[in-house]
């Protein structure tokens, strides 16, 4: 990947730290009293140019927002396989609110294409990932205020102290500027906010007024968000004109080469495209990556390393490239993952959820669209009948048993 580091690097390793260190919440007791380090930083924000104004209307009072110590140590509450992960990424409604949003934003694609190259498809598959194509914007359920959140962590969070520091003077930095204010900064509990989850570095140093209205911002019209990210992906990412972000592939028995060549180099040692069409850019630079065991296979390009540089997980930017191919009107991959099932459709996942609901498992609605809700009713329906693993994945295997009654 480039060298870049991942916008949400410090995410991976601050999940990765584990508890041996001592719990933010000692640590918090430990330093000054949050009123009087509000007063202490003041000194740090002048020196970033936010005016005293601007720092007592935002900090003077603000409550910090202490959950997001043990959100931030909280690990995932259900466990994917790999198919399960890309099954509920790329899944039906992902695939056809993406057409529909391609075609709604076709001109805003267009010029994005012209201004930094980088395929409308990507994009698409960023935004659904990222913000559900900004439902995330207009329906902010899982999202909290980021100011609180950001001053919590900057006053009490020993791991990356400074990092977090950073992220909120940047964020005073956009109010200063006129861009936001702090009601309408909402977003995760780290502080990505809007349609691609930018954190405050990115707007401010990647983020484009693409609108034209004078600021730049990642809520509203998504213009200043997908441009925002194209220059992101083109800039930080290395991001290649024309060029796709790889193959899926088959590979000969014996293959068993390694490392980065070119395309004509890997066929020399029995790599063919899964699909039976020739490569059309032999020259290109690729990896060999078999995400699972007995799952497809696949030669990555330096794309797939720009959109990985997003977000430094190779699942997440393979399950963005496949919704973007999905968007675009690809199949889904010639090699399943062996053991896995496919993708359900958006009616089968309806009726996962009108039984579930009928059952007293409450899904929380019946949209096709597979959340929290909806996988803590998997689960708990799981149990109920003895259906193992219990992982709340909404599948075939679930609707069948559904299918049967309680
Ligand atoms: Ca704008």
């Amino acid at each position: 990947m480039p060298a870049a580091v991942g916008r949400r690097a410090f995410l991976a390793a601050a999940l990765g730290a584990g508890t041996a260190l001592a719990s933010a919440a000692s640590a918090a007791a430990a330093s000054a009293p949050f009123s009087q380090w509000i007063e202490k930083f003041r000194a740090r924000a002048r020196a970033r140019g936010i005016s005293d104004a601007t720092y007592t209307r935002v900090m003077g009072s603000v409550k910090p927002d202490t959950a997001v110590y043990a959100l931030q140590r909280t690990q995932p509450e259900f466990h994917e396989e790999v198919w399960q992960y890309l099954n509920r990424r790329v899944s039906d409604w992902r695939i056809m609110t993406g057409r529909e949003r391609a075609r709604e934003y076709a001109s805003l694609f267009a010029r994005i294409e012209r201004d930094y190259a980088v395929d409308r498809h990507i994009l698409l598959g960023l935004w659904g990932m990222e913000s559900a194509f900004g439902d995330v914007v207009t329906n902010p359920k899982h999202m909290r205020p980021v100011i609180p959140a950001l001053a919590a962590l900057a006053w009490g969070e020993p791991r990356r102290r400074s990092y977090w520091e950073q992220e909120l003077l940047n964020a005073l930095v956009i109010i200063e500027r006129g861009w936001s204010n702090p009601a309408e900064m909402i977003g995760s509990w780290a502080g990505a906010m809007g349609h691609t989850q930018w954190m405050p570095e990115v707007w401010l140093n990647v983020g484009v007024d693409y609108d034209g209205d004078g600021r730049i911002s990642p809520f509203g019209r998504p213009d200043d968000a997908l441009a925002g990210t194209a220059r992101y992906l083109l800039g930080r990412g290395k991001y290649r004109r024309s060029e796709g972000w790889g193959y899926e592939v088959r590979v000969a028995a014996a293959a068993g080469a390694s490392g980065t060549r070119s395309v004509a180099a890997w066929q020399e040692h029995g790599v063919e495209r899964a699909n039976g069409q020739p490569f059309p850019r032999p020259g290109e630079r690729a990896r060999l990556w078999q995400p699972v065991a007995r799952g497809p296979t696949f030669l990555l390009t330096q794309n797939f390393f720009a959109v990985r540089s997003y977000n430094p997980s190779s699942n997440y930017a393979l399950a963005i490239v496949h919704l973007g191919d999905r968007i675009r009107g690809d199949g889904p991959f010639v090699q399943p993952v062996q053991g896995g099932e496919r993708t359900p459709t958006l009616a089968e996942i309806q009726e996962i959820q009108r039984r579930l609901t009928a059952f007293g498992f409450d899904t929380d609605g019946t949209d096709g669209r597979v959340g929290r809700d909806t996988m803590l009713a998997v689960r708990a329906f799981q149990r109920k009948t003895g259906l193992a693993p219990a992982d709340g994945y909404a599948g075939l295997k679930v609707l069948a048993r559904l299918r049967q009654g309680l």
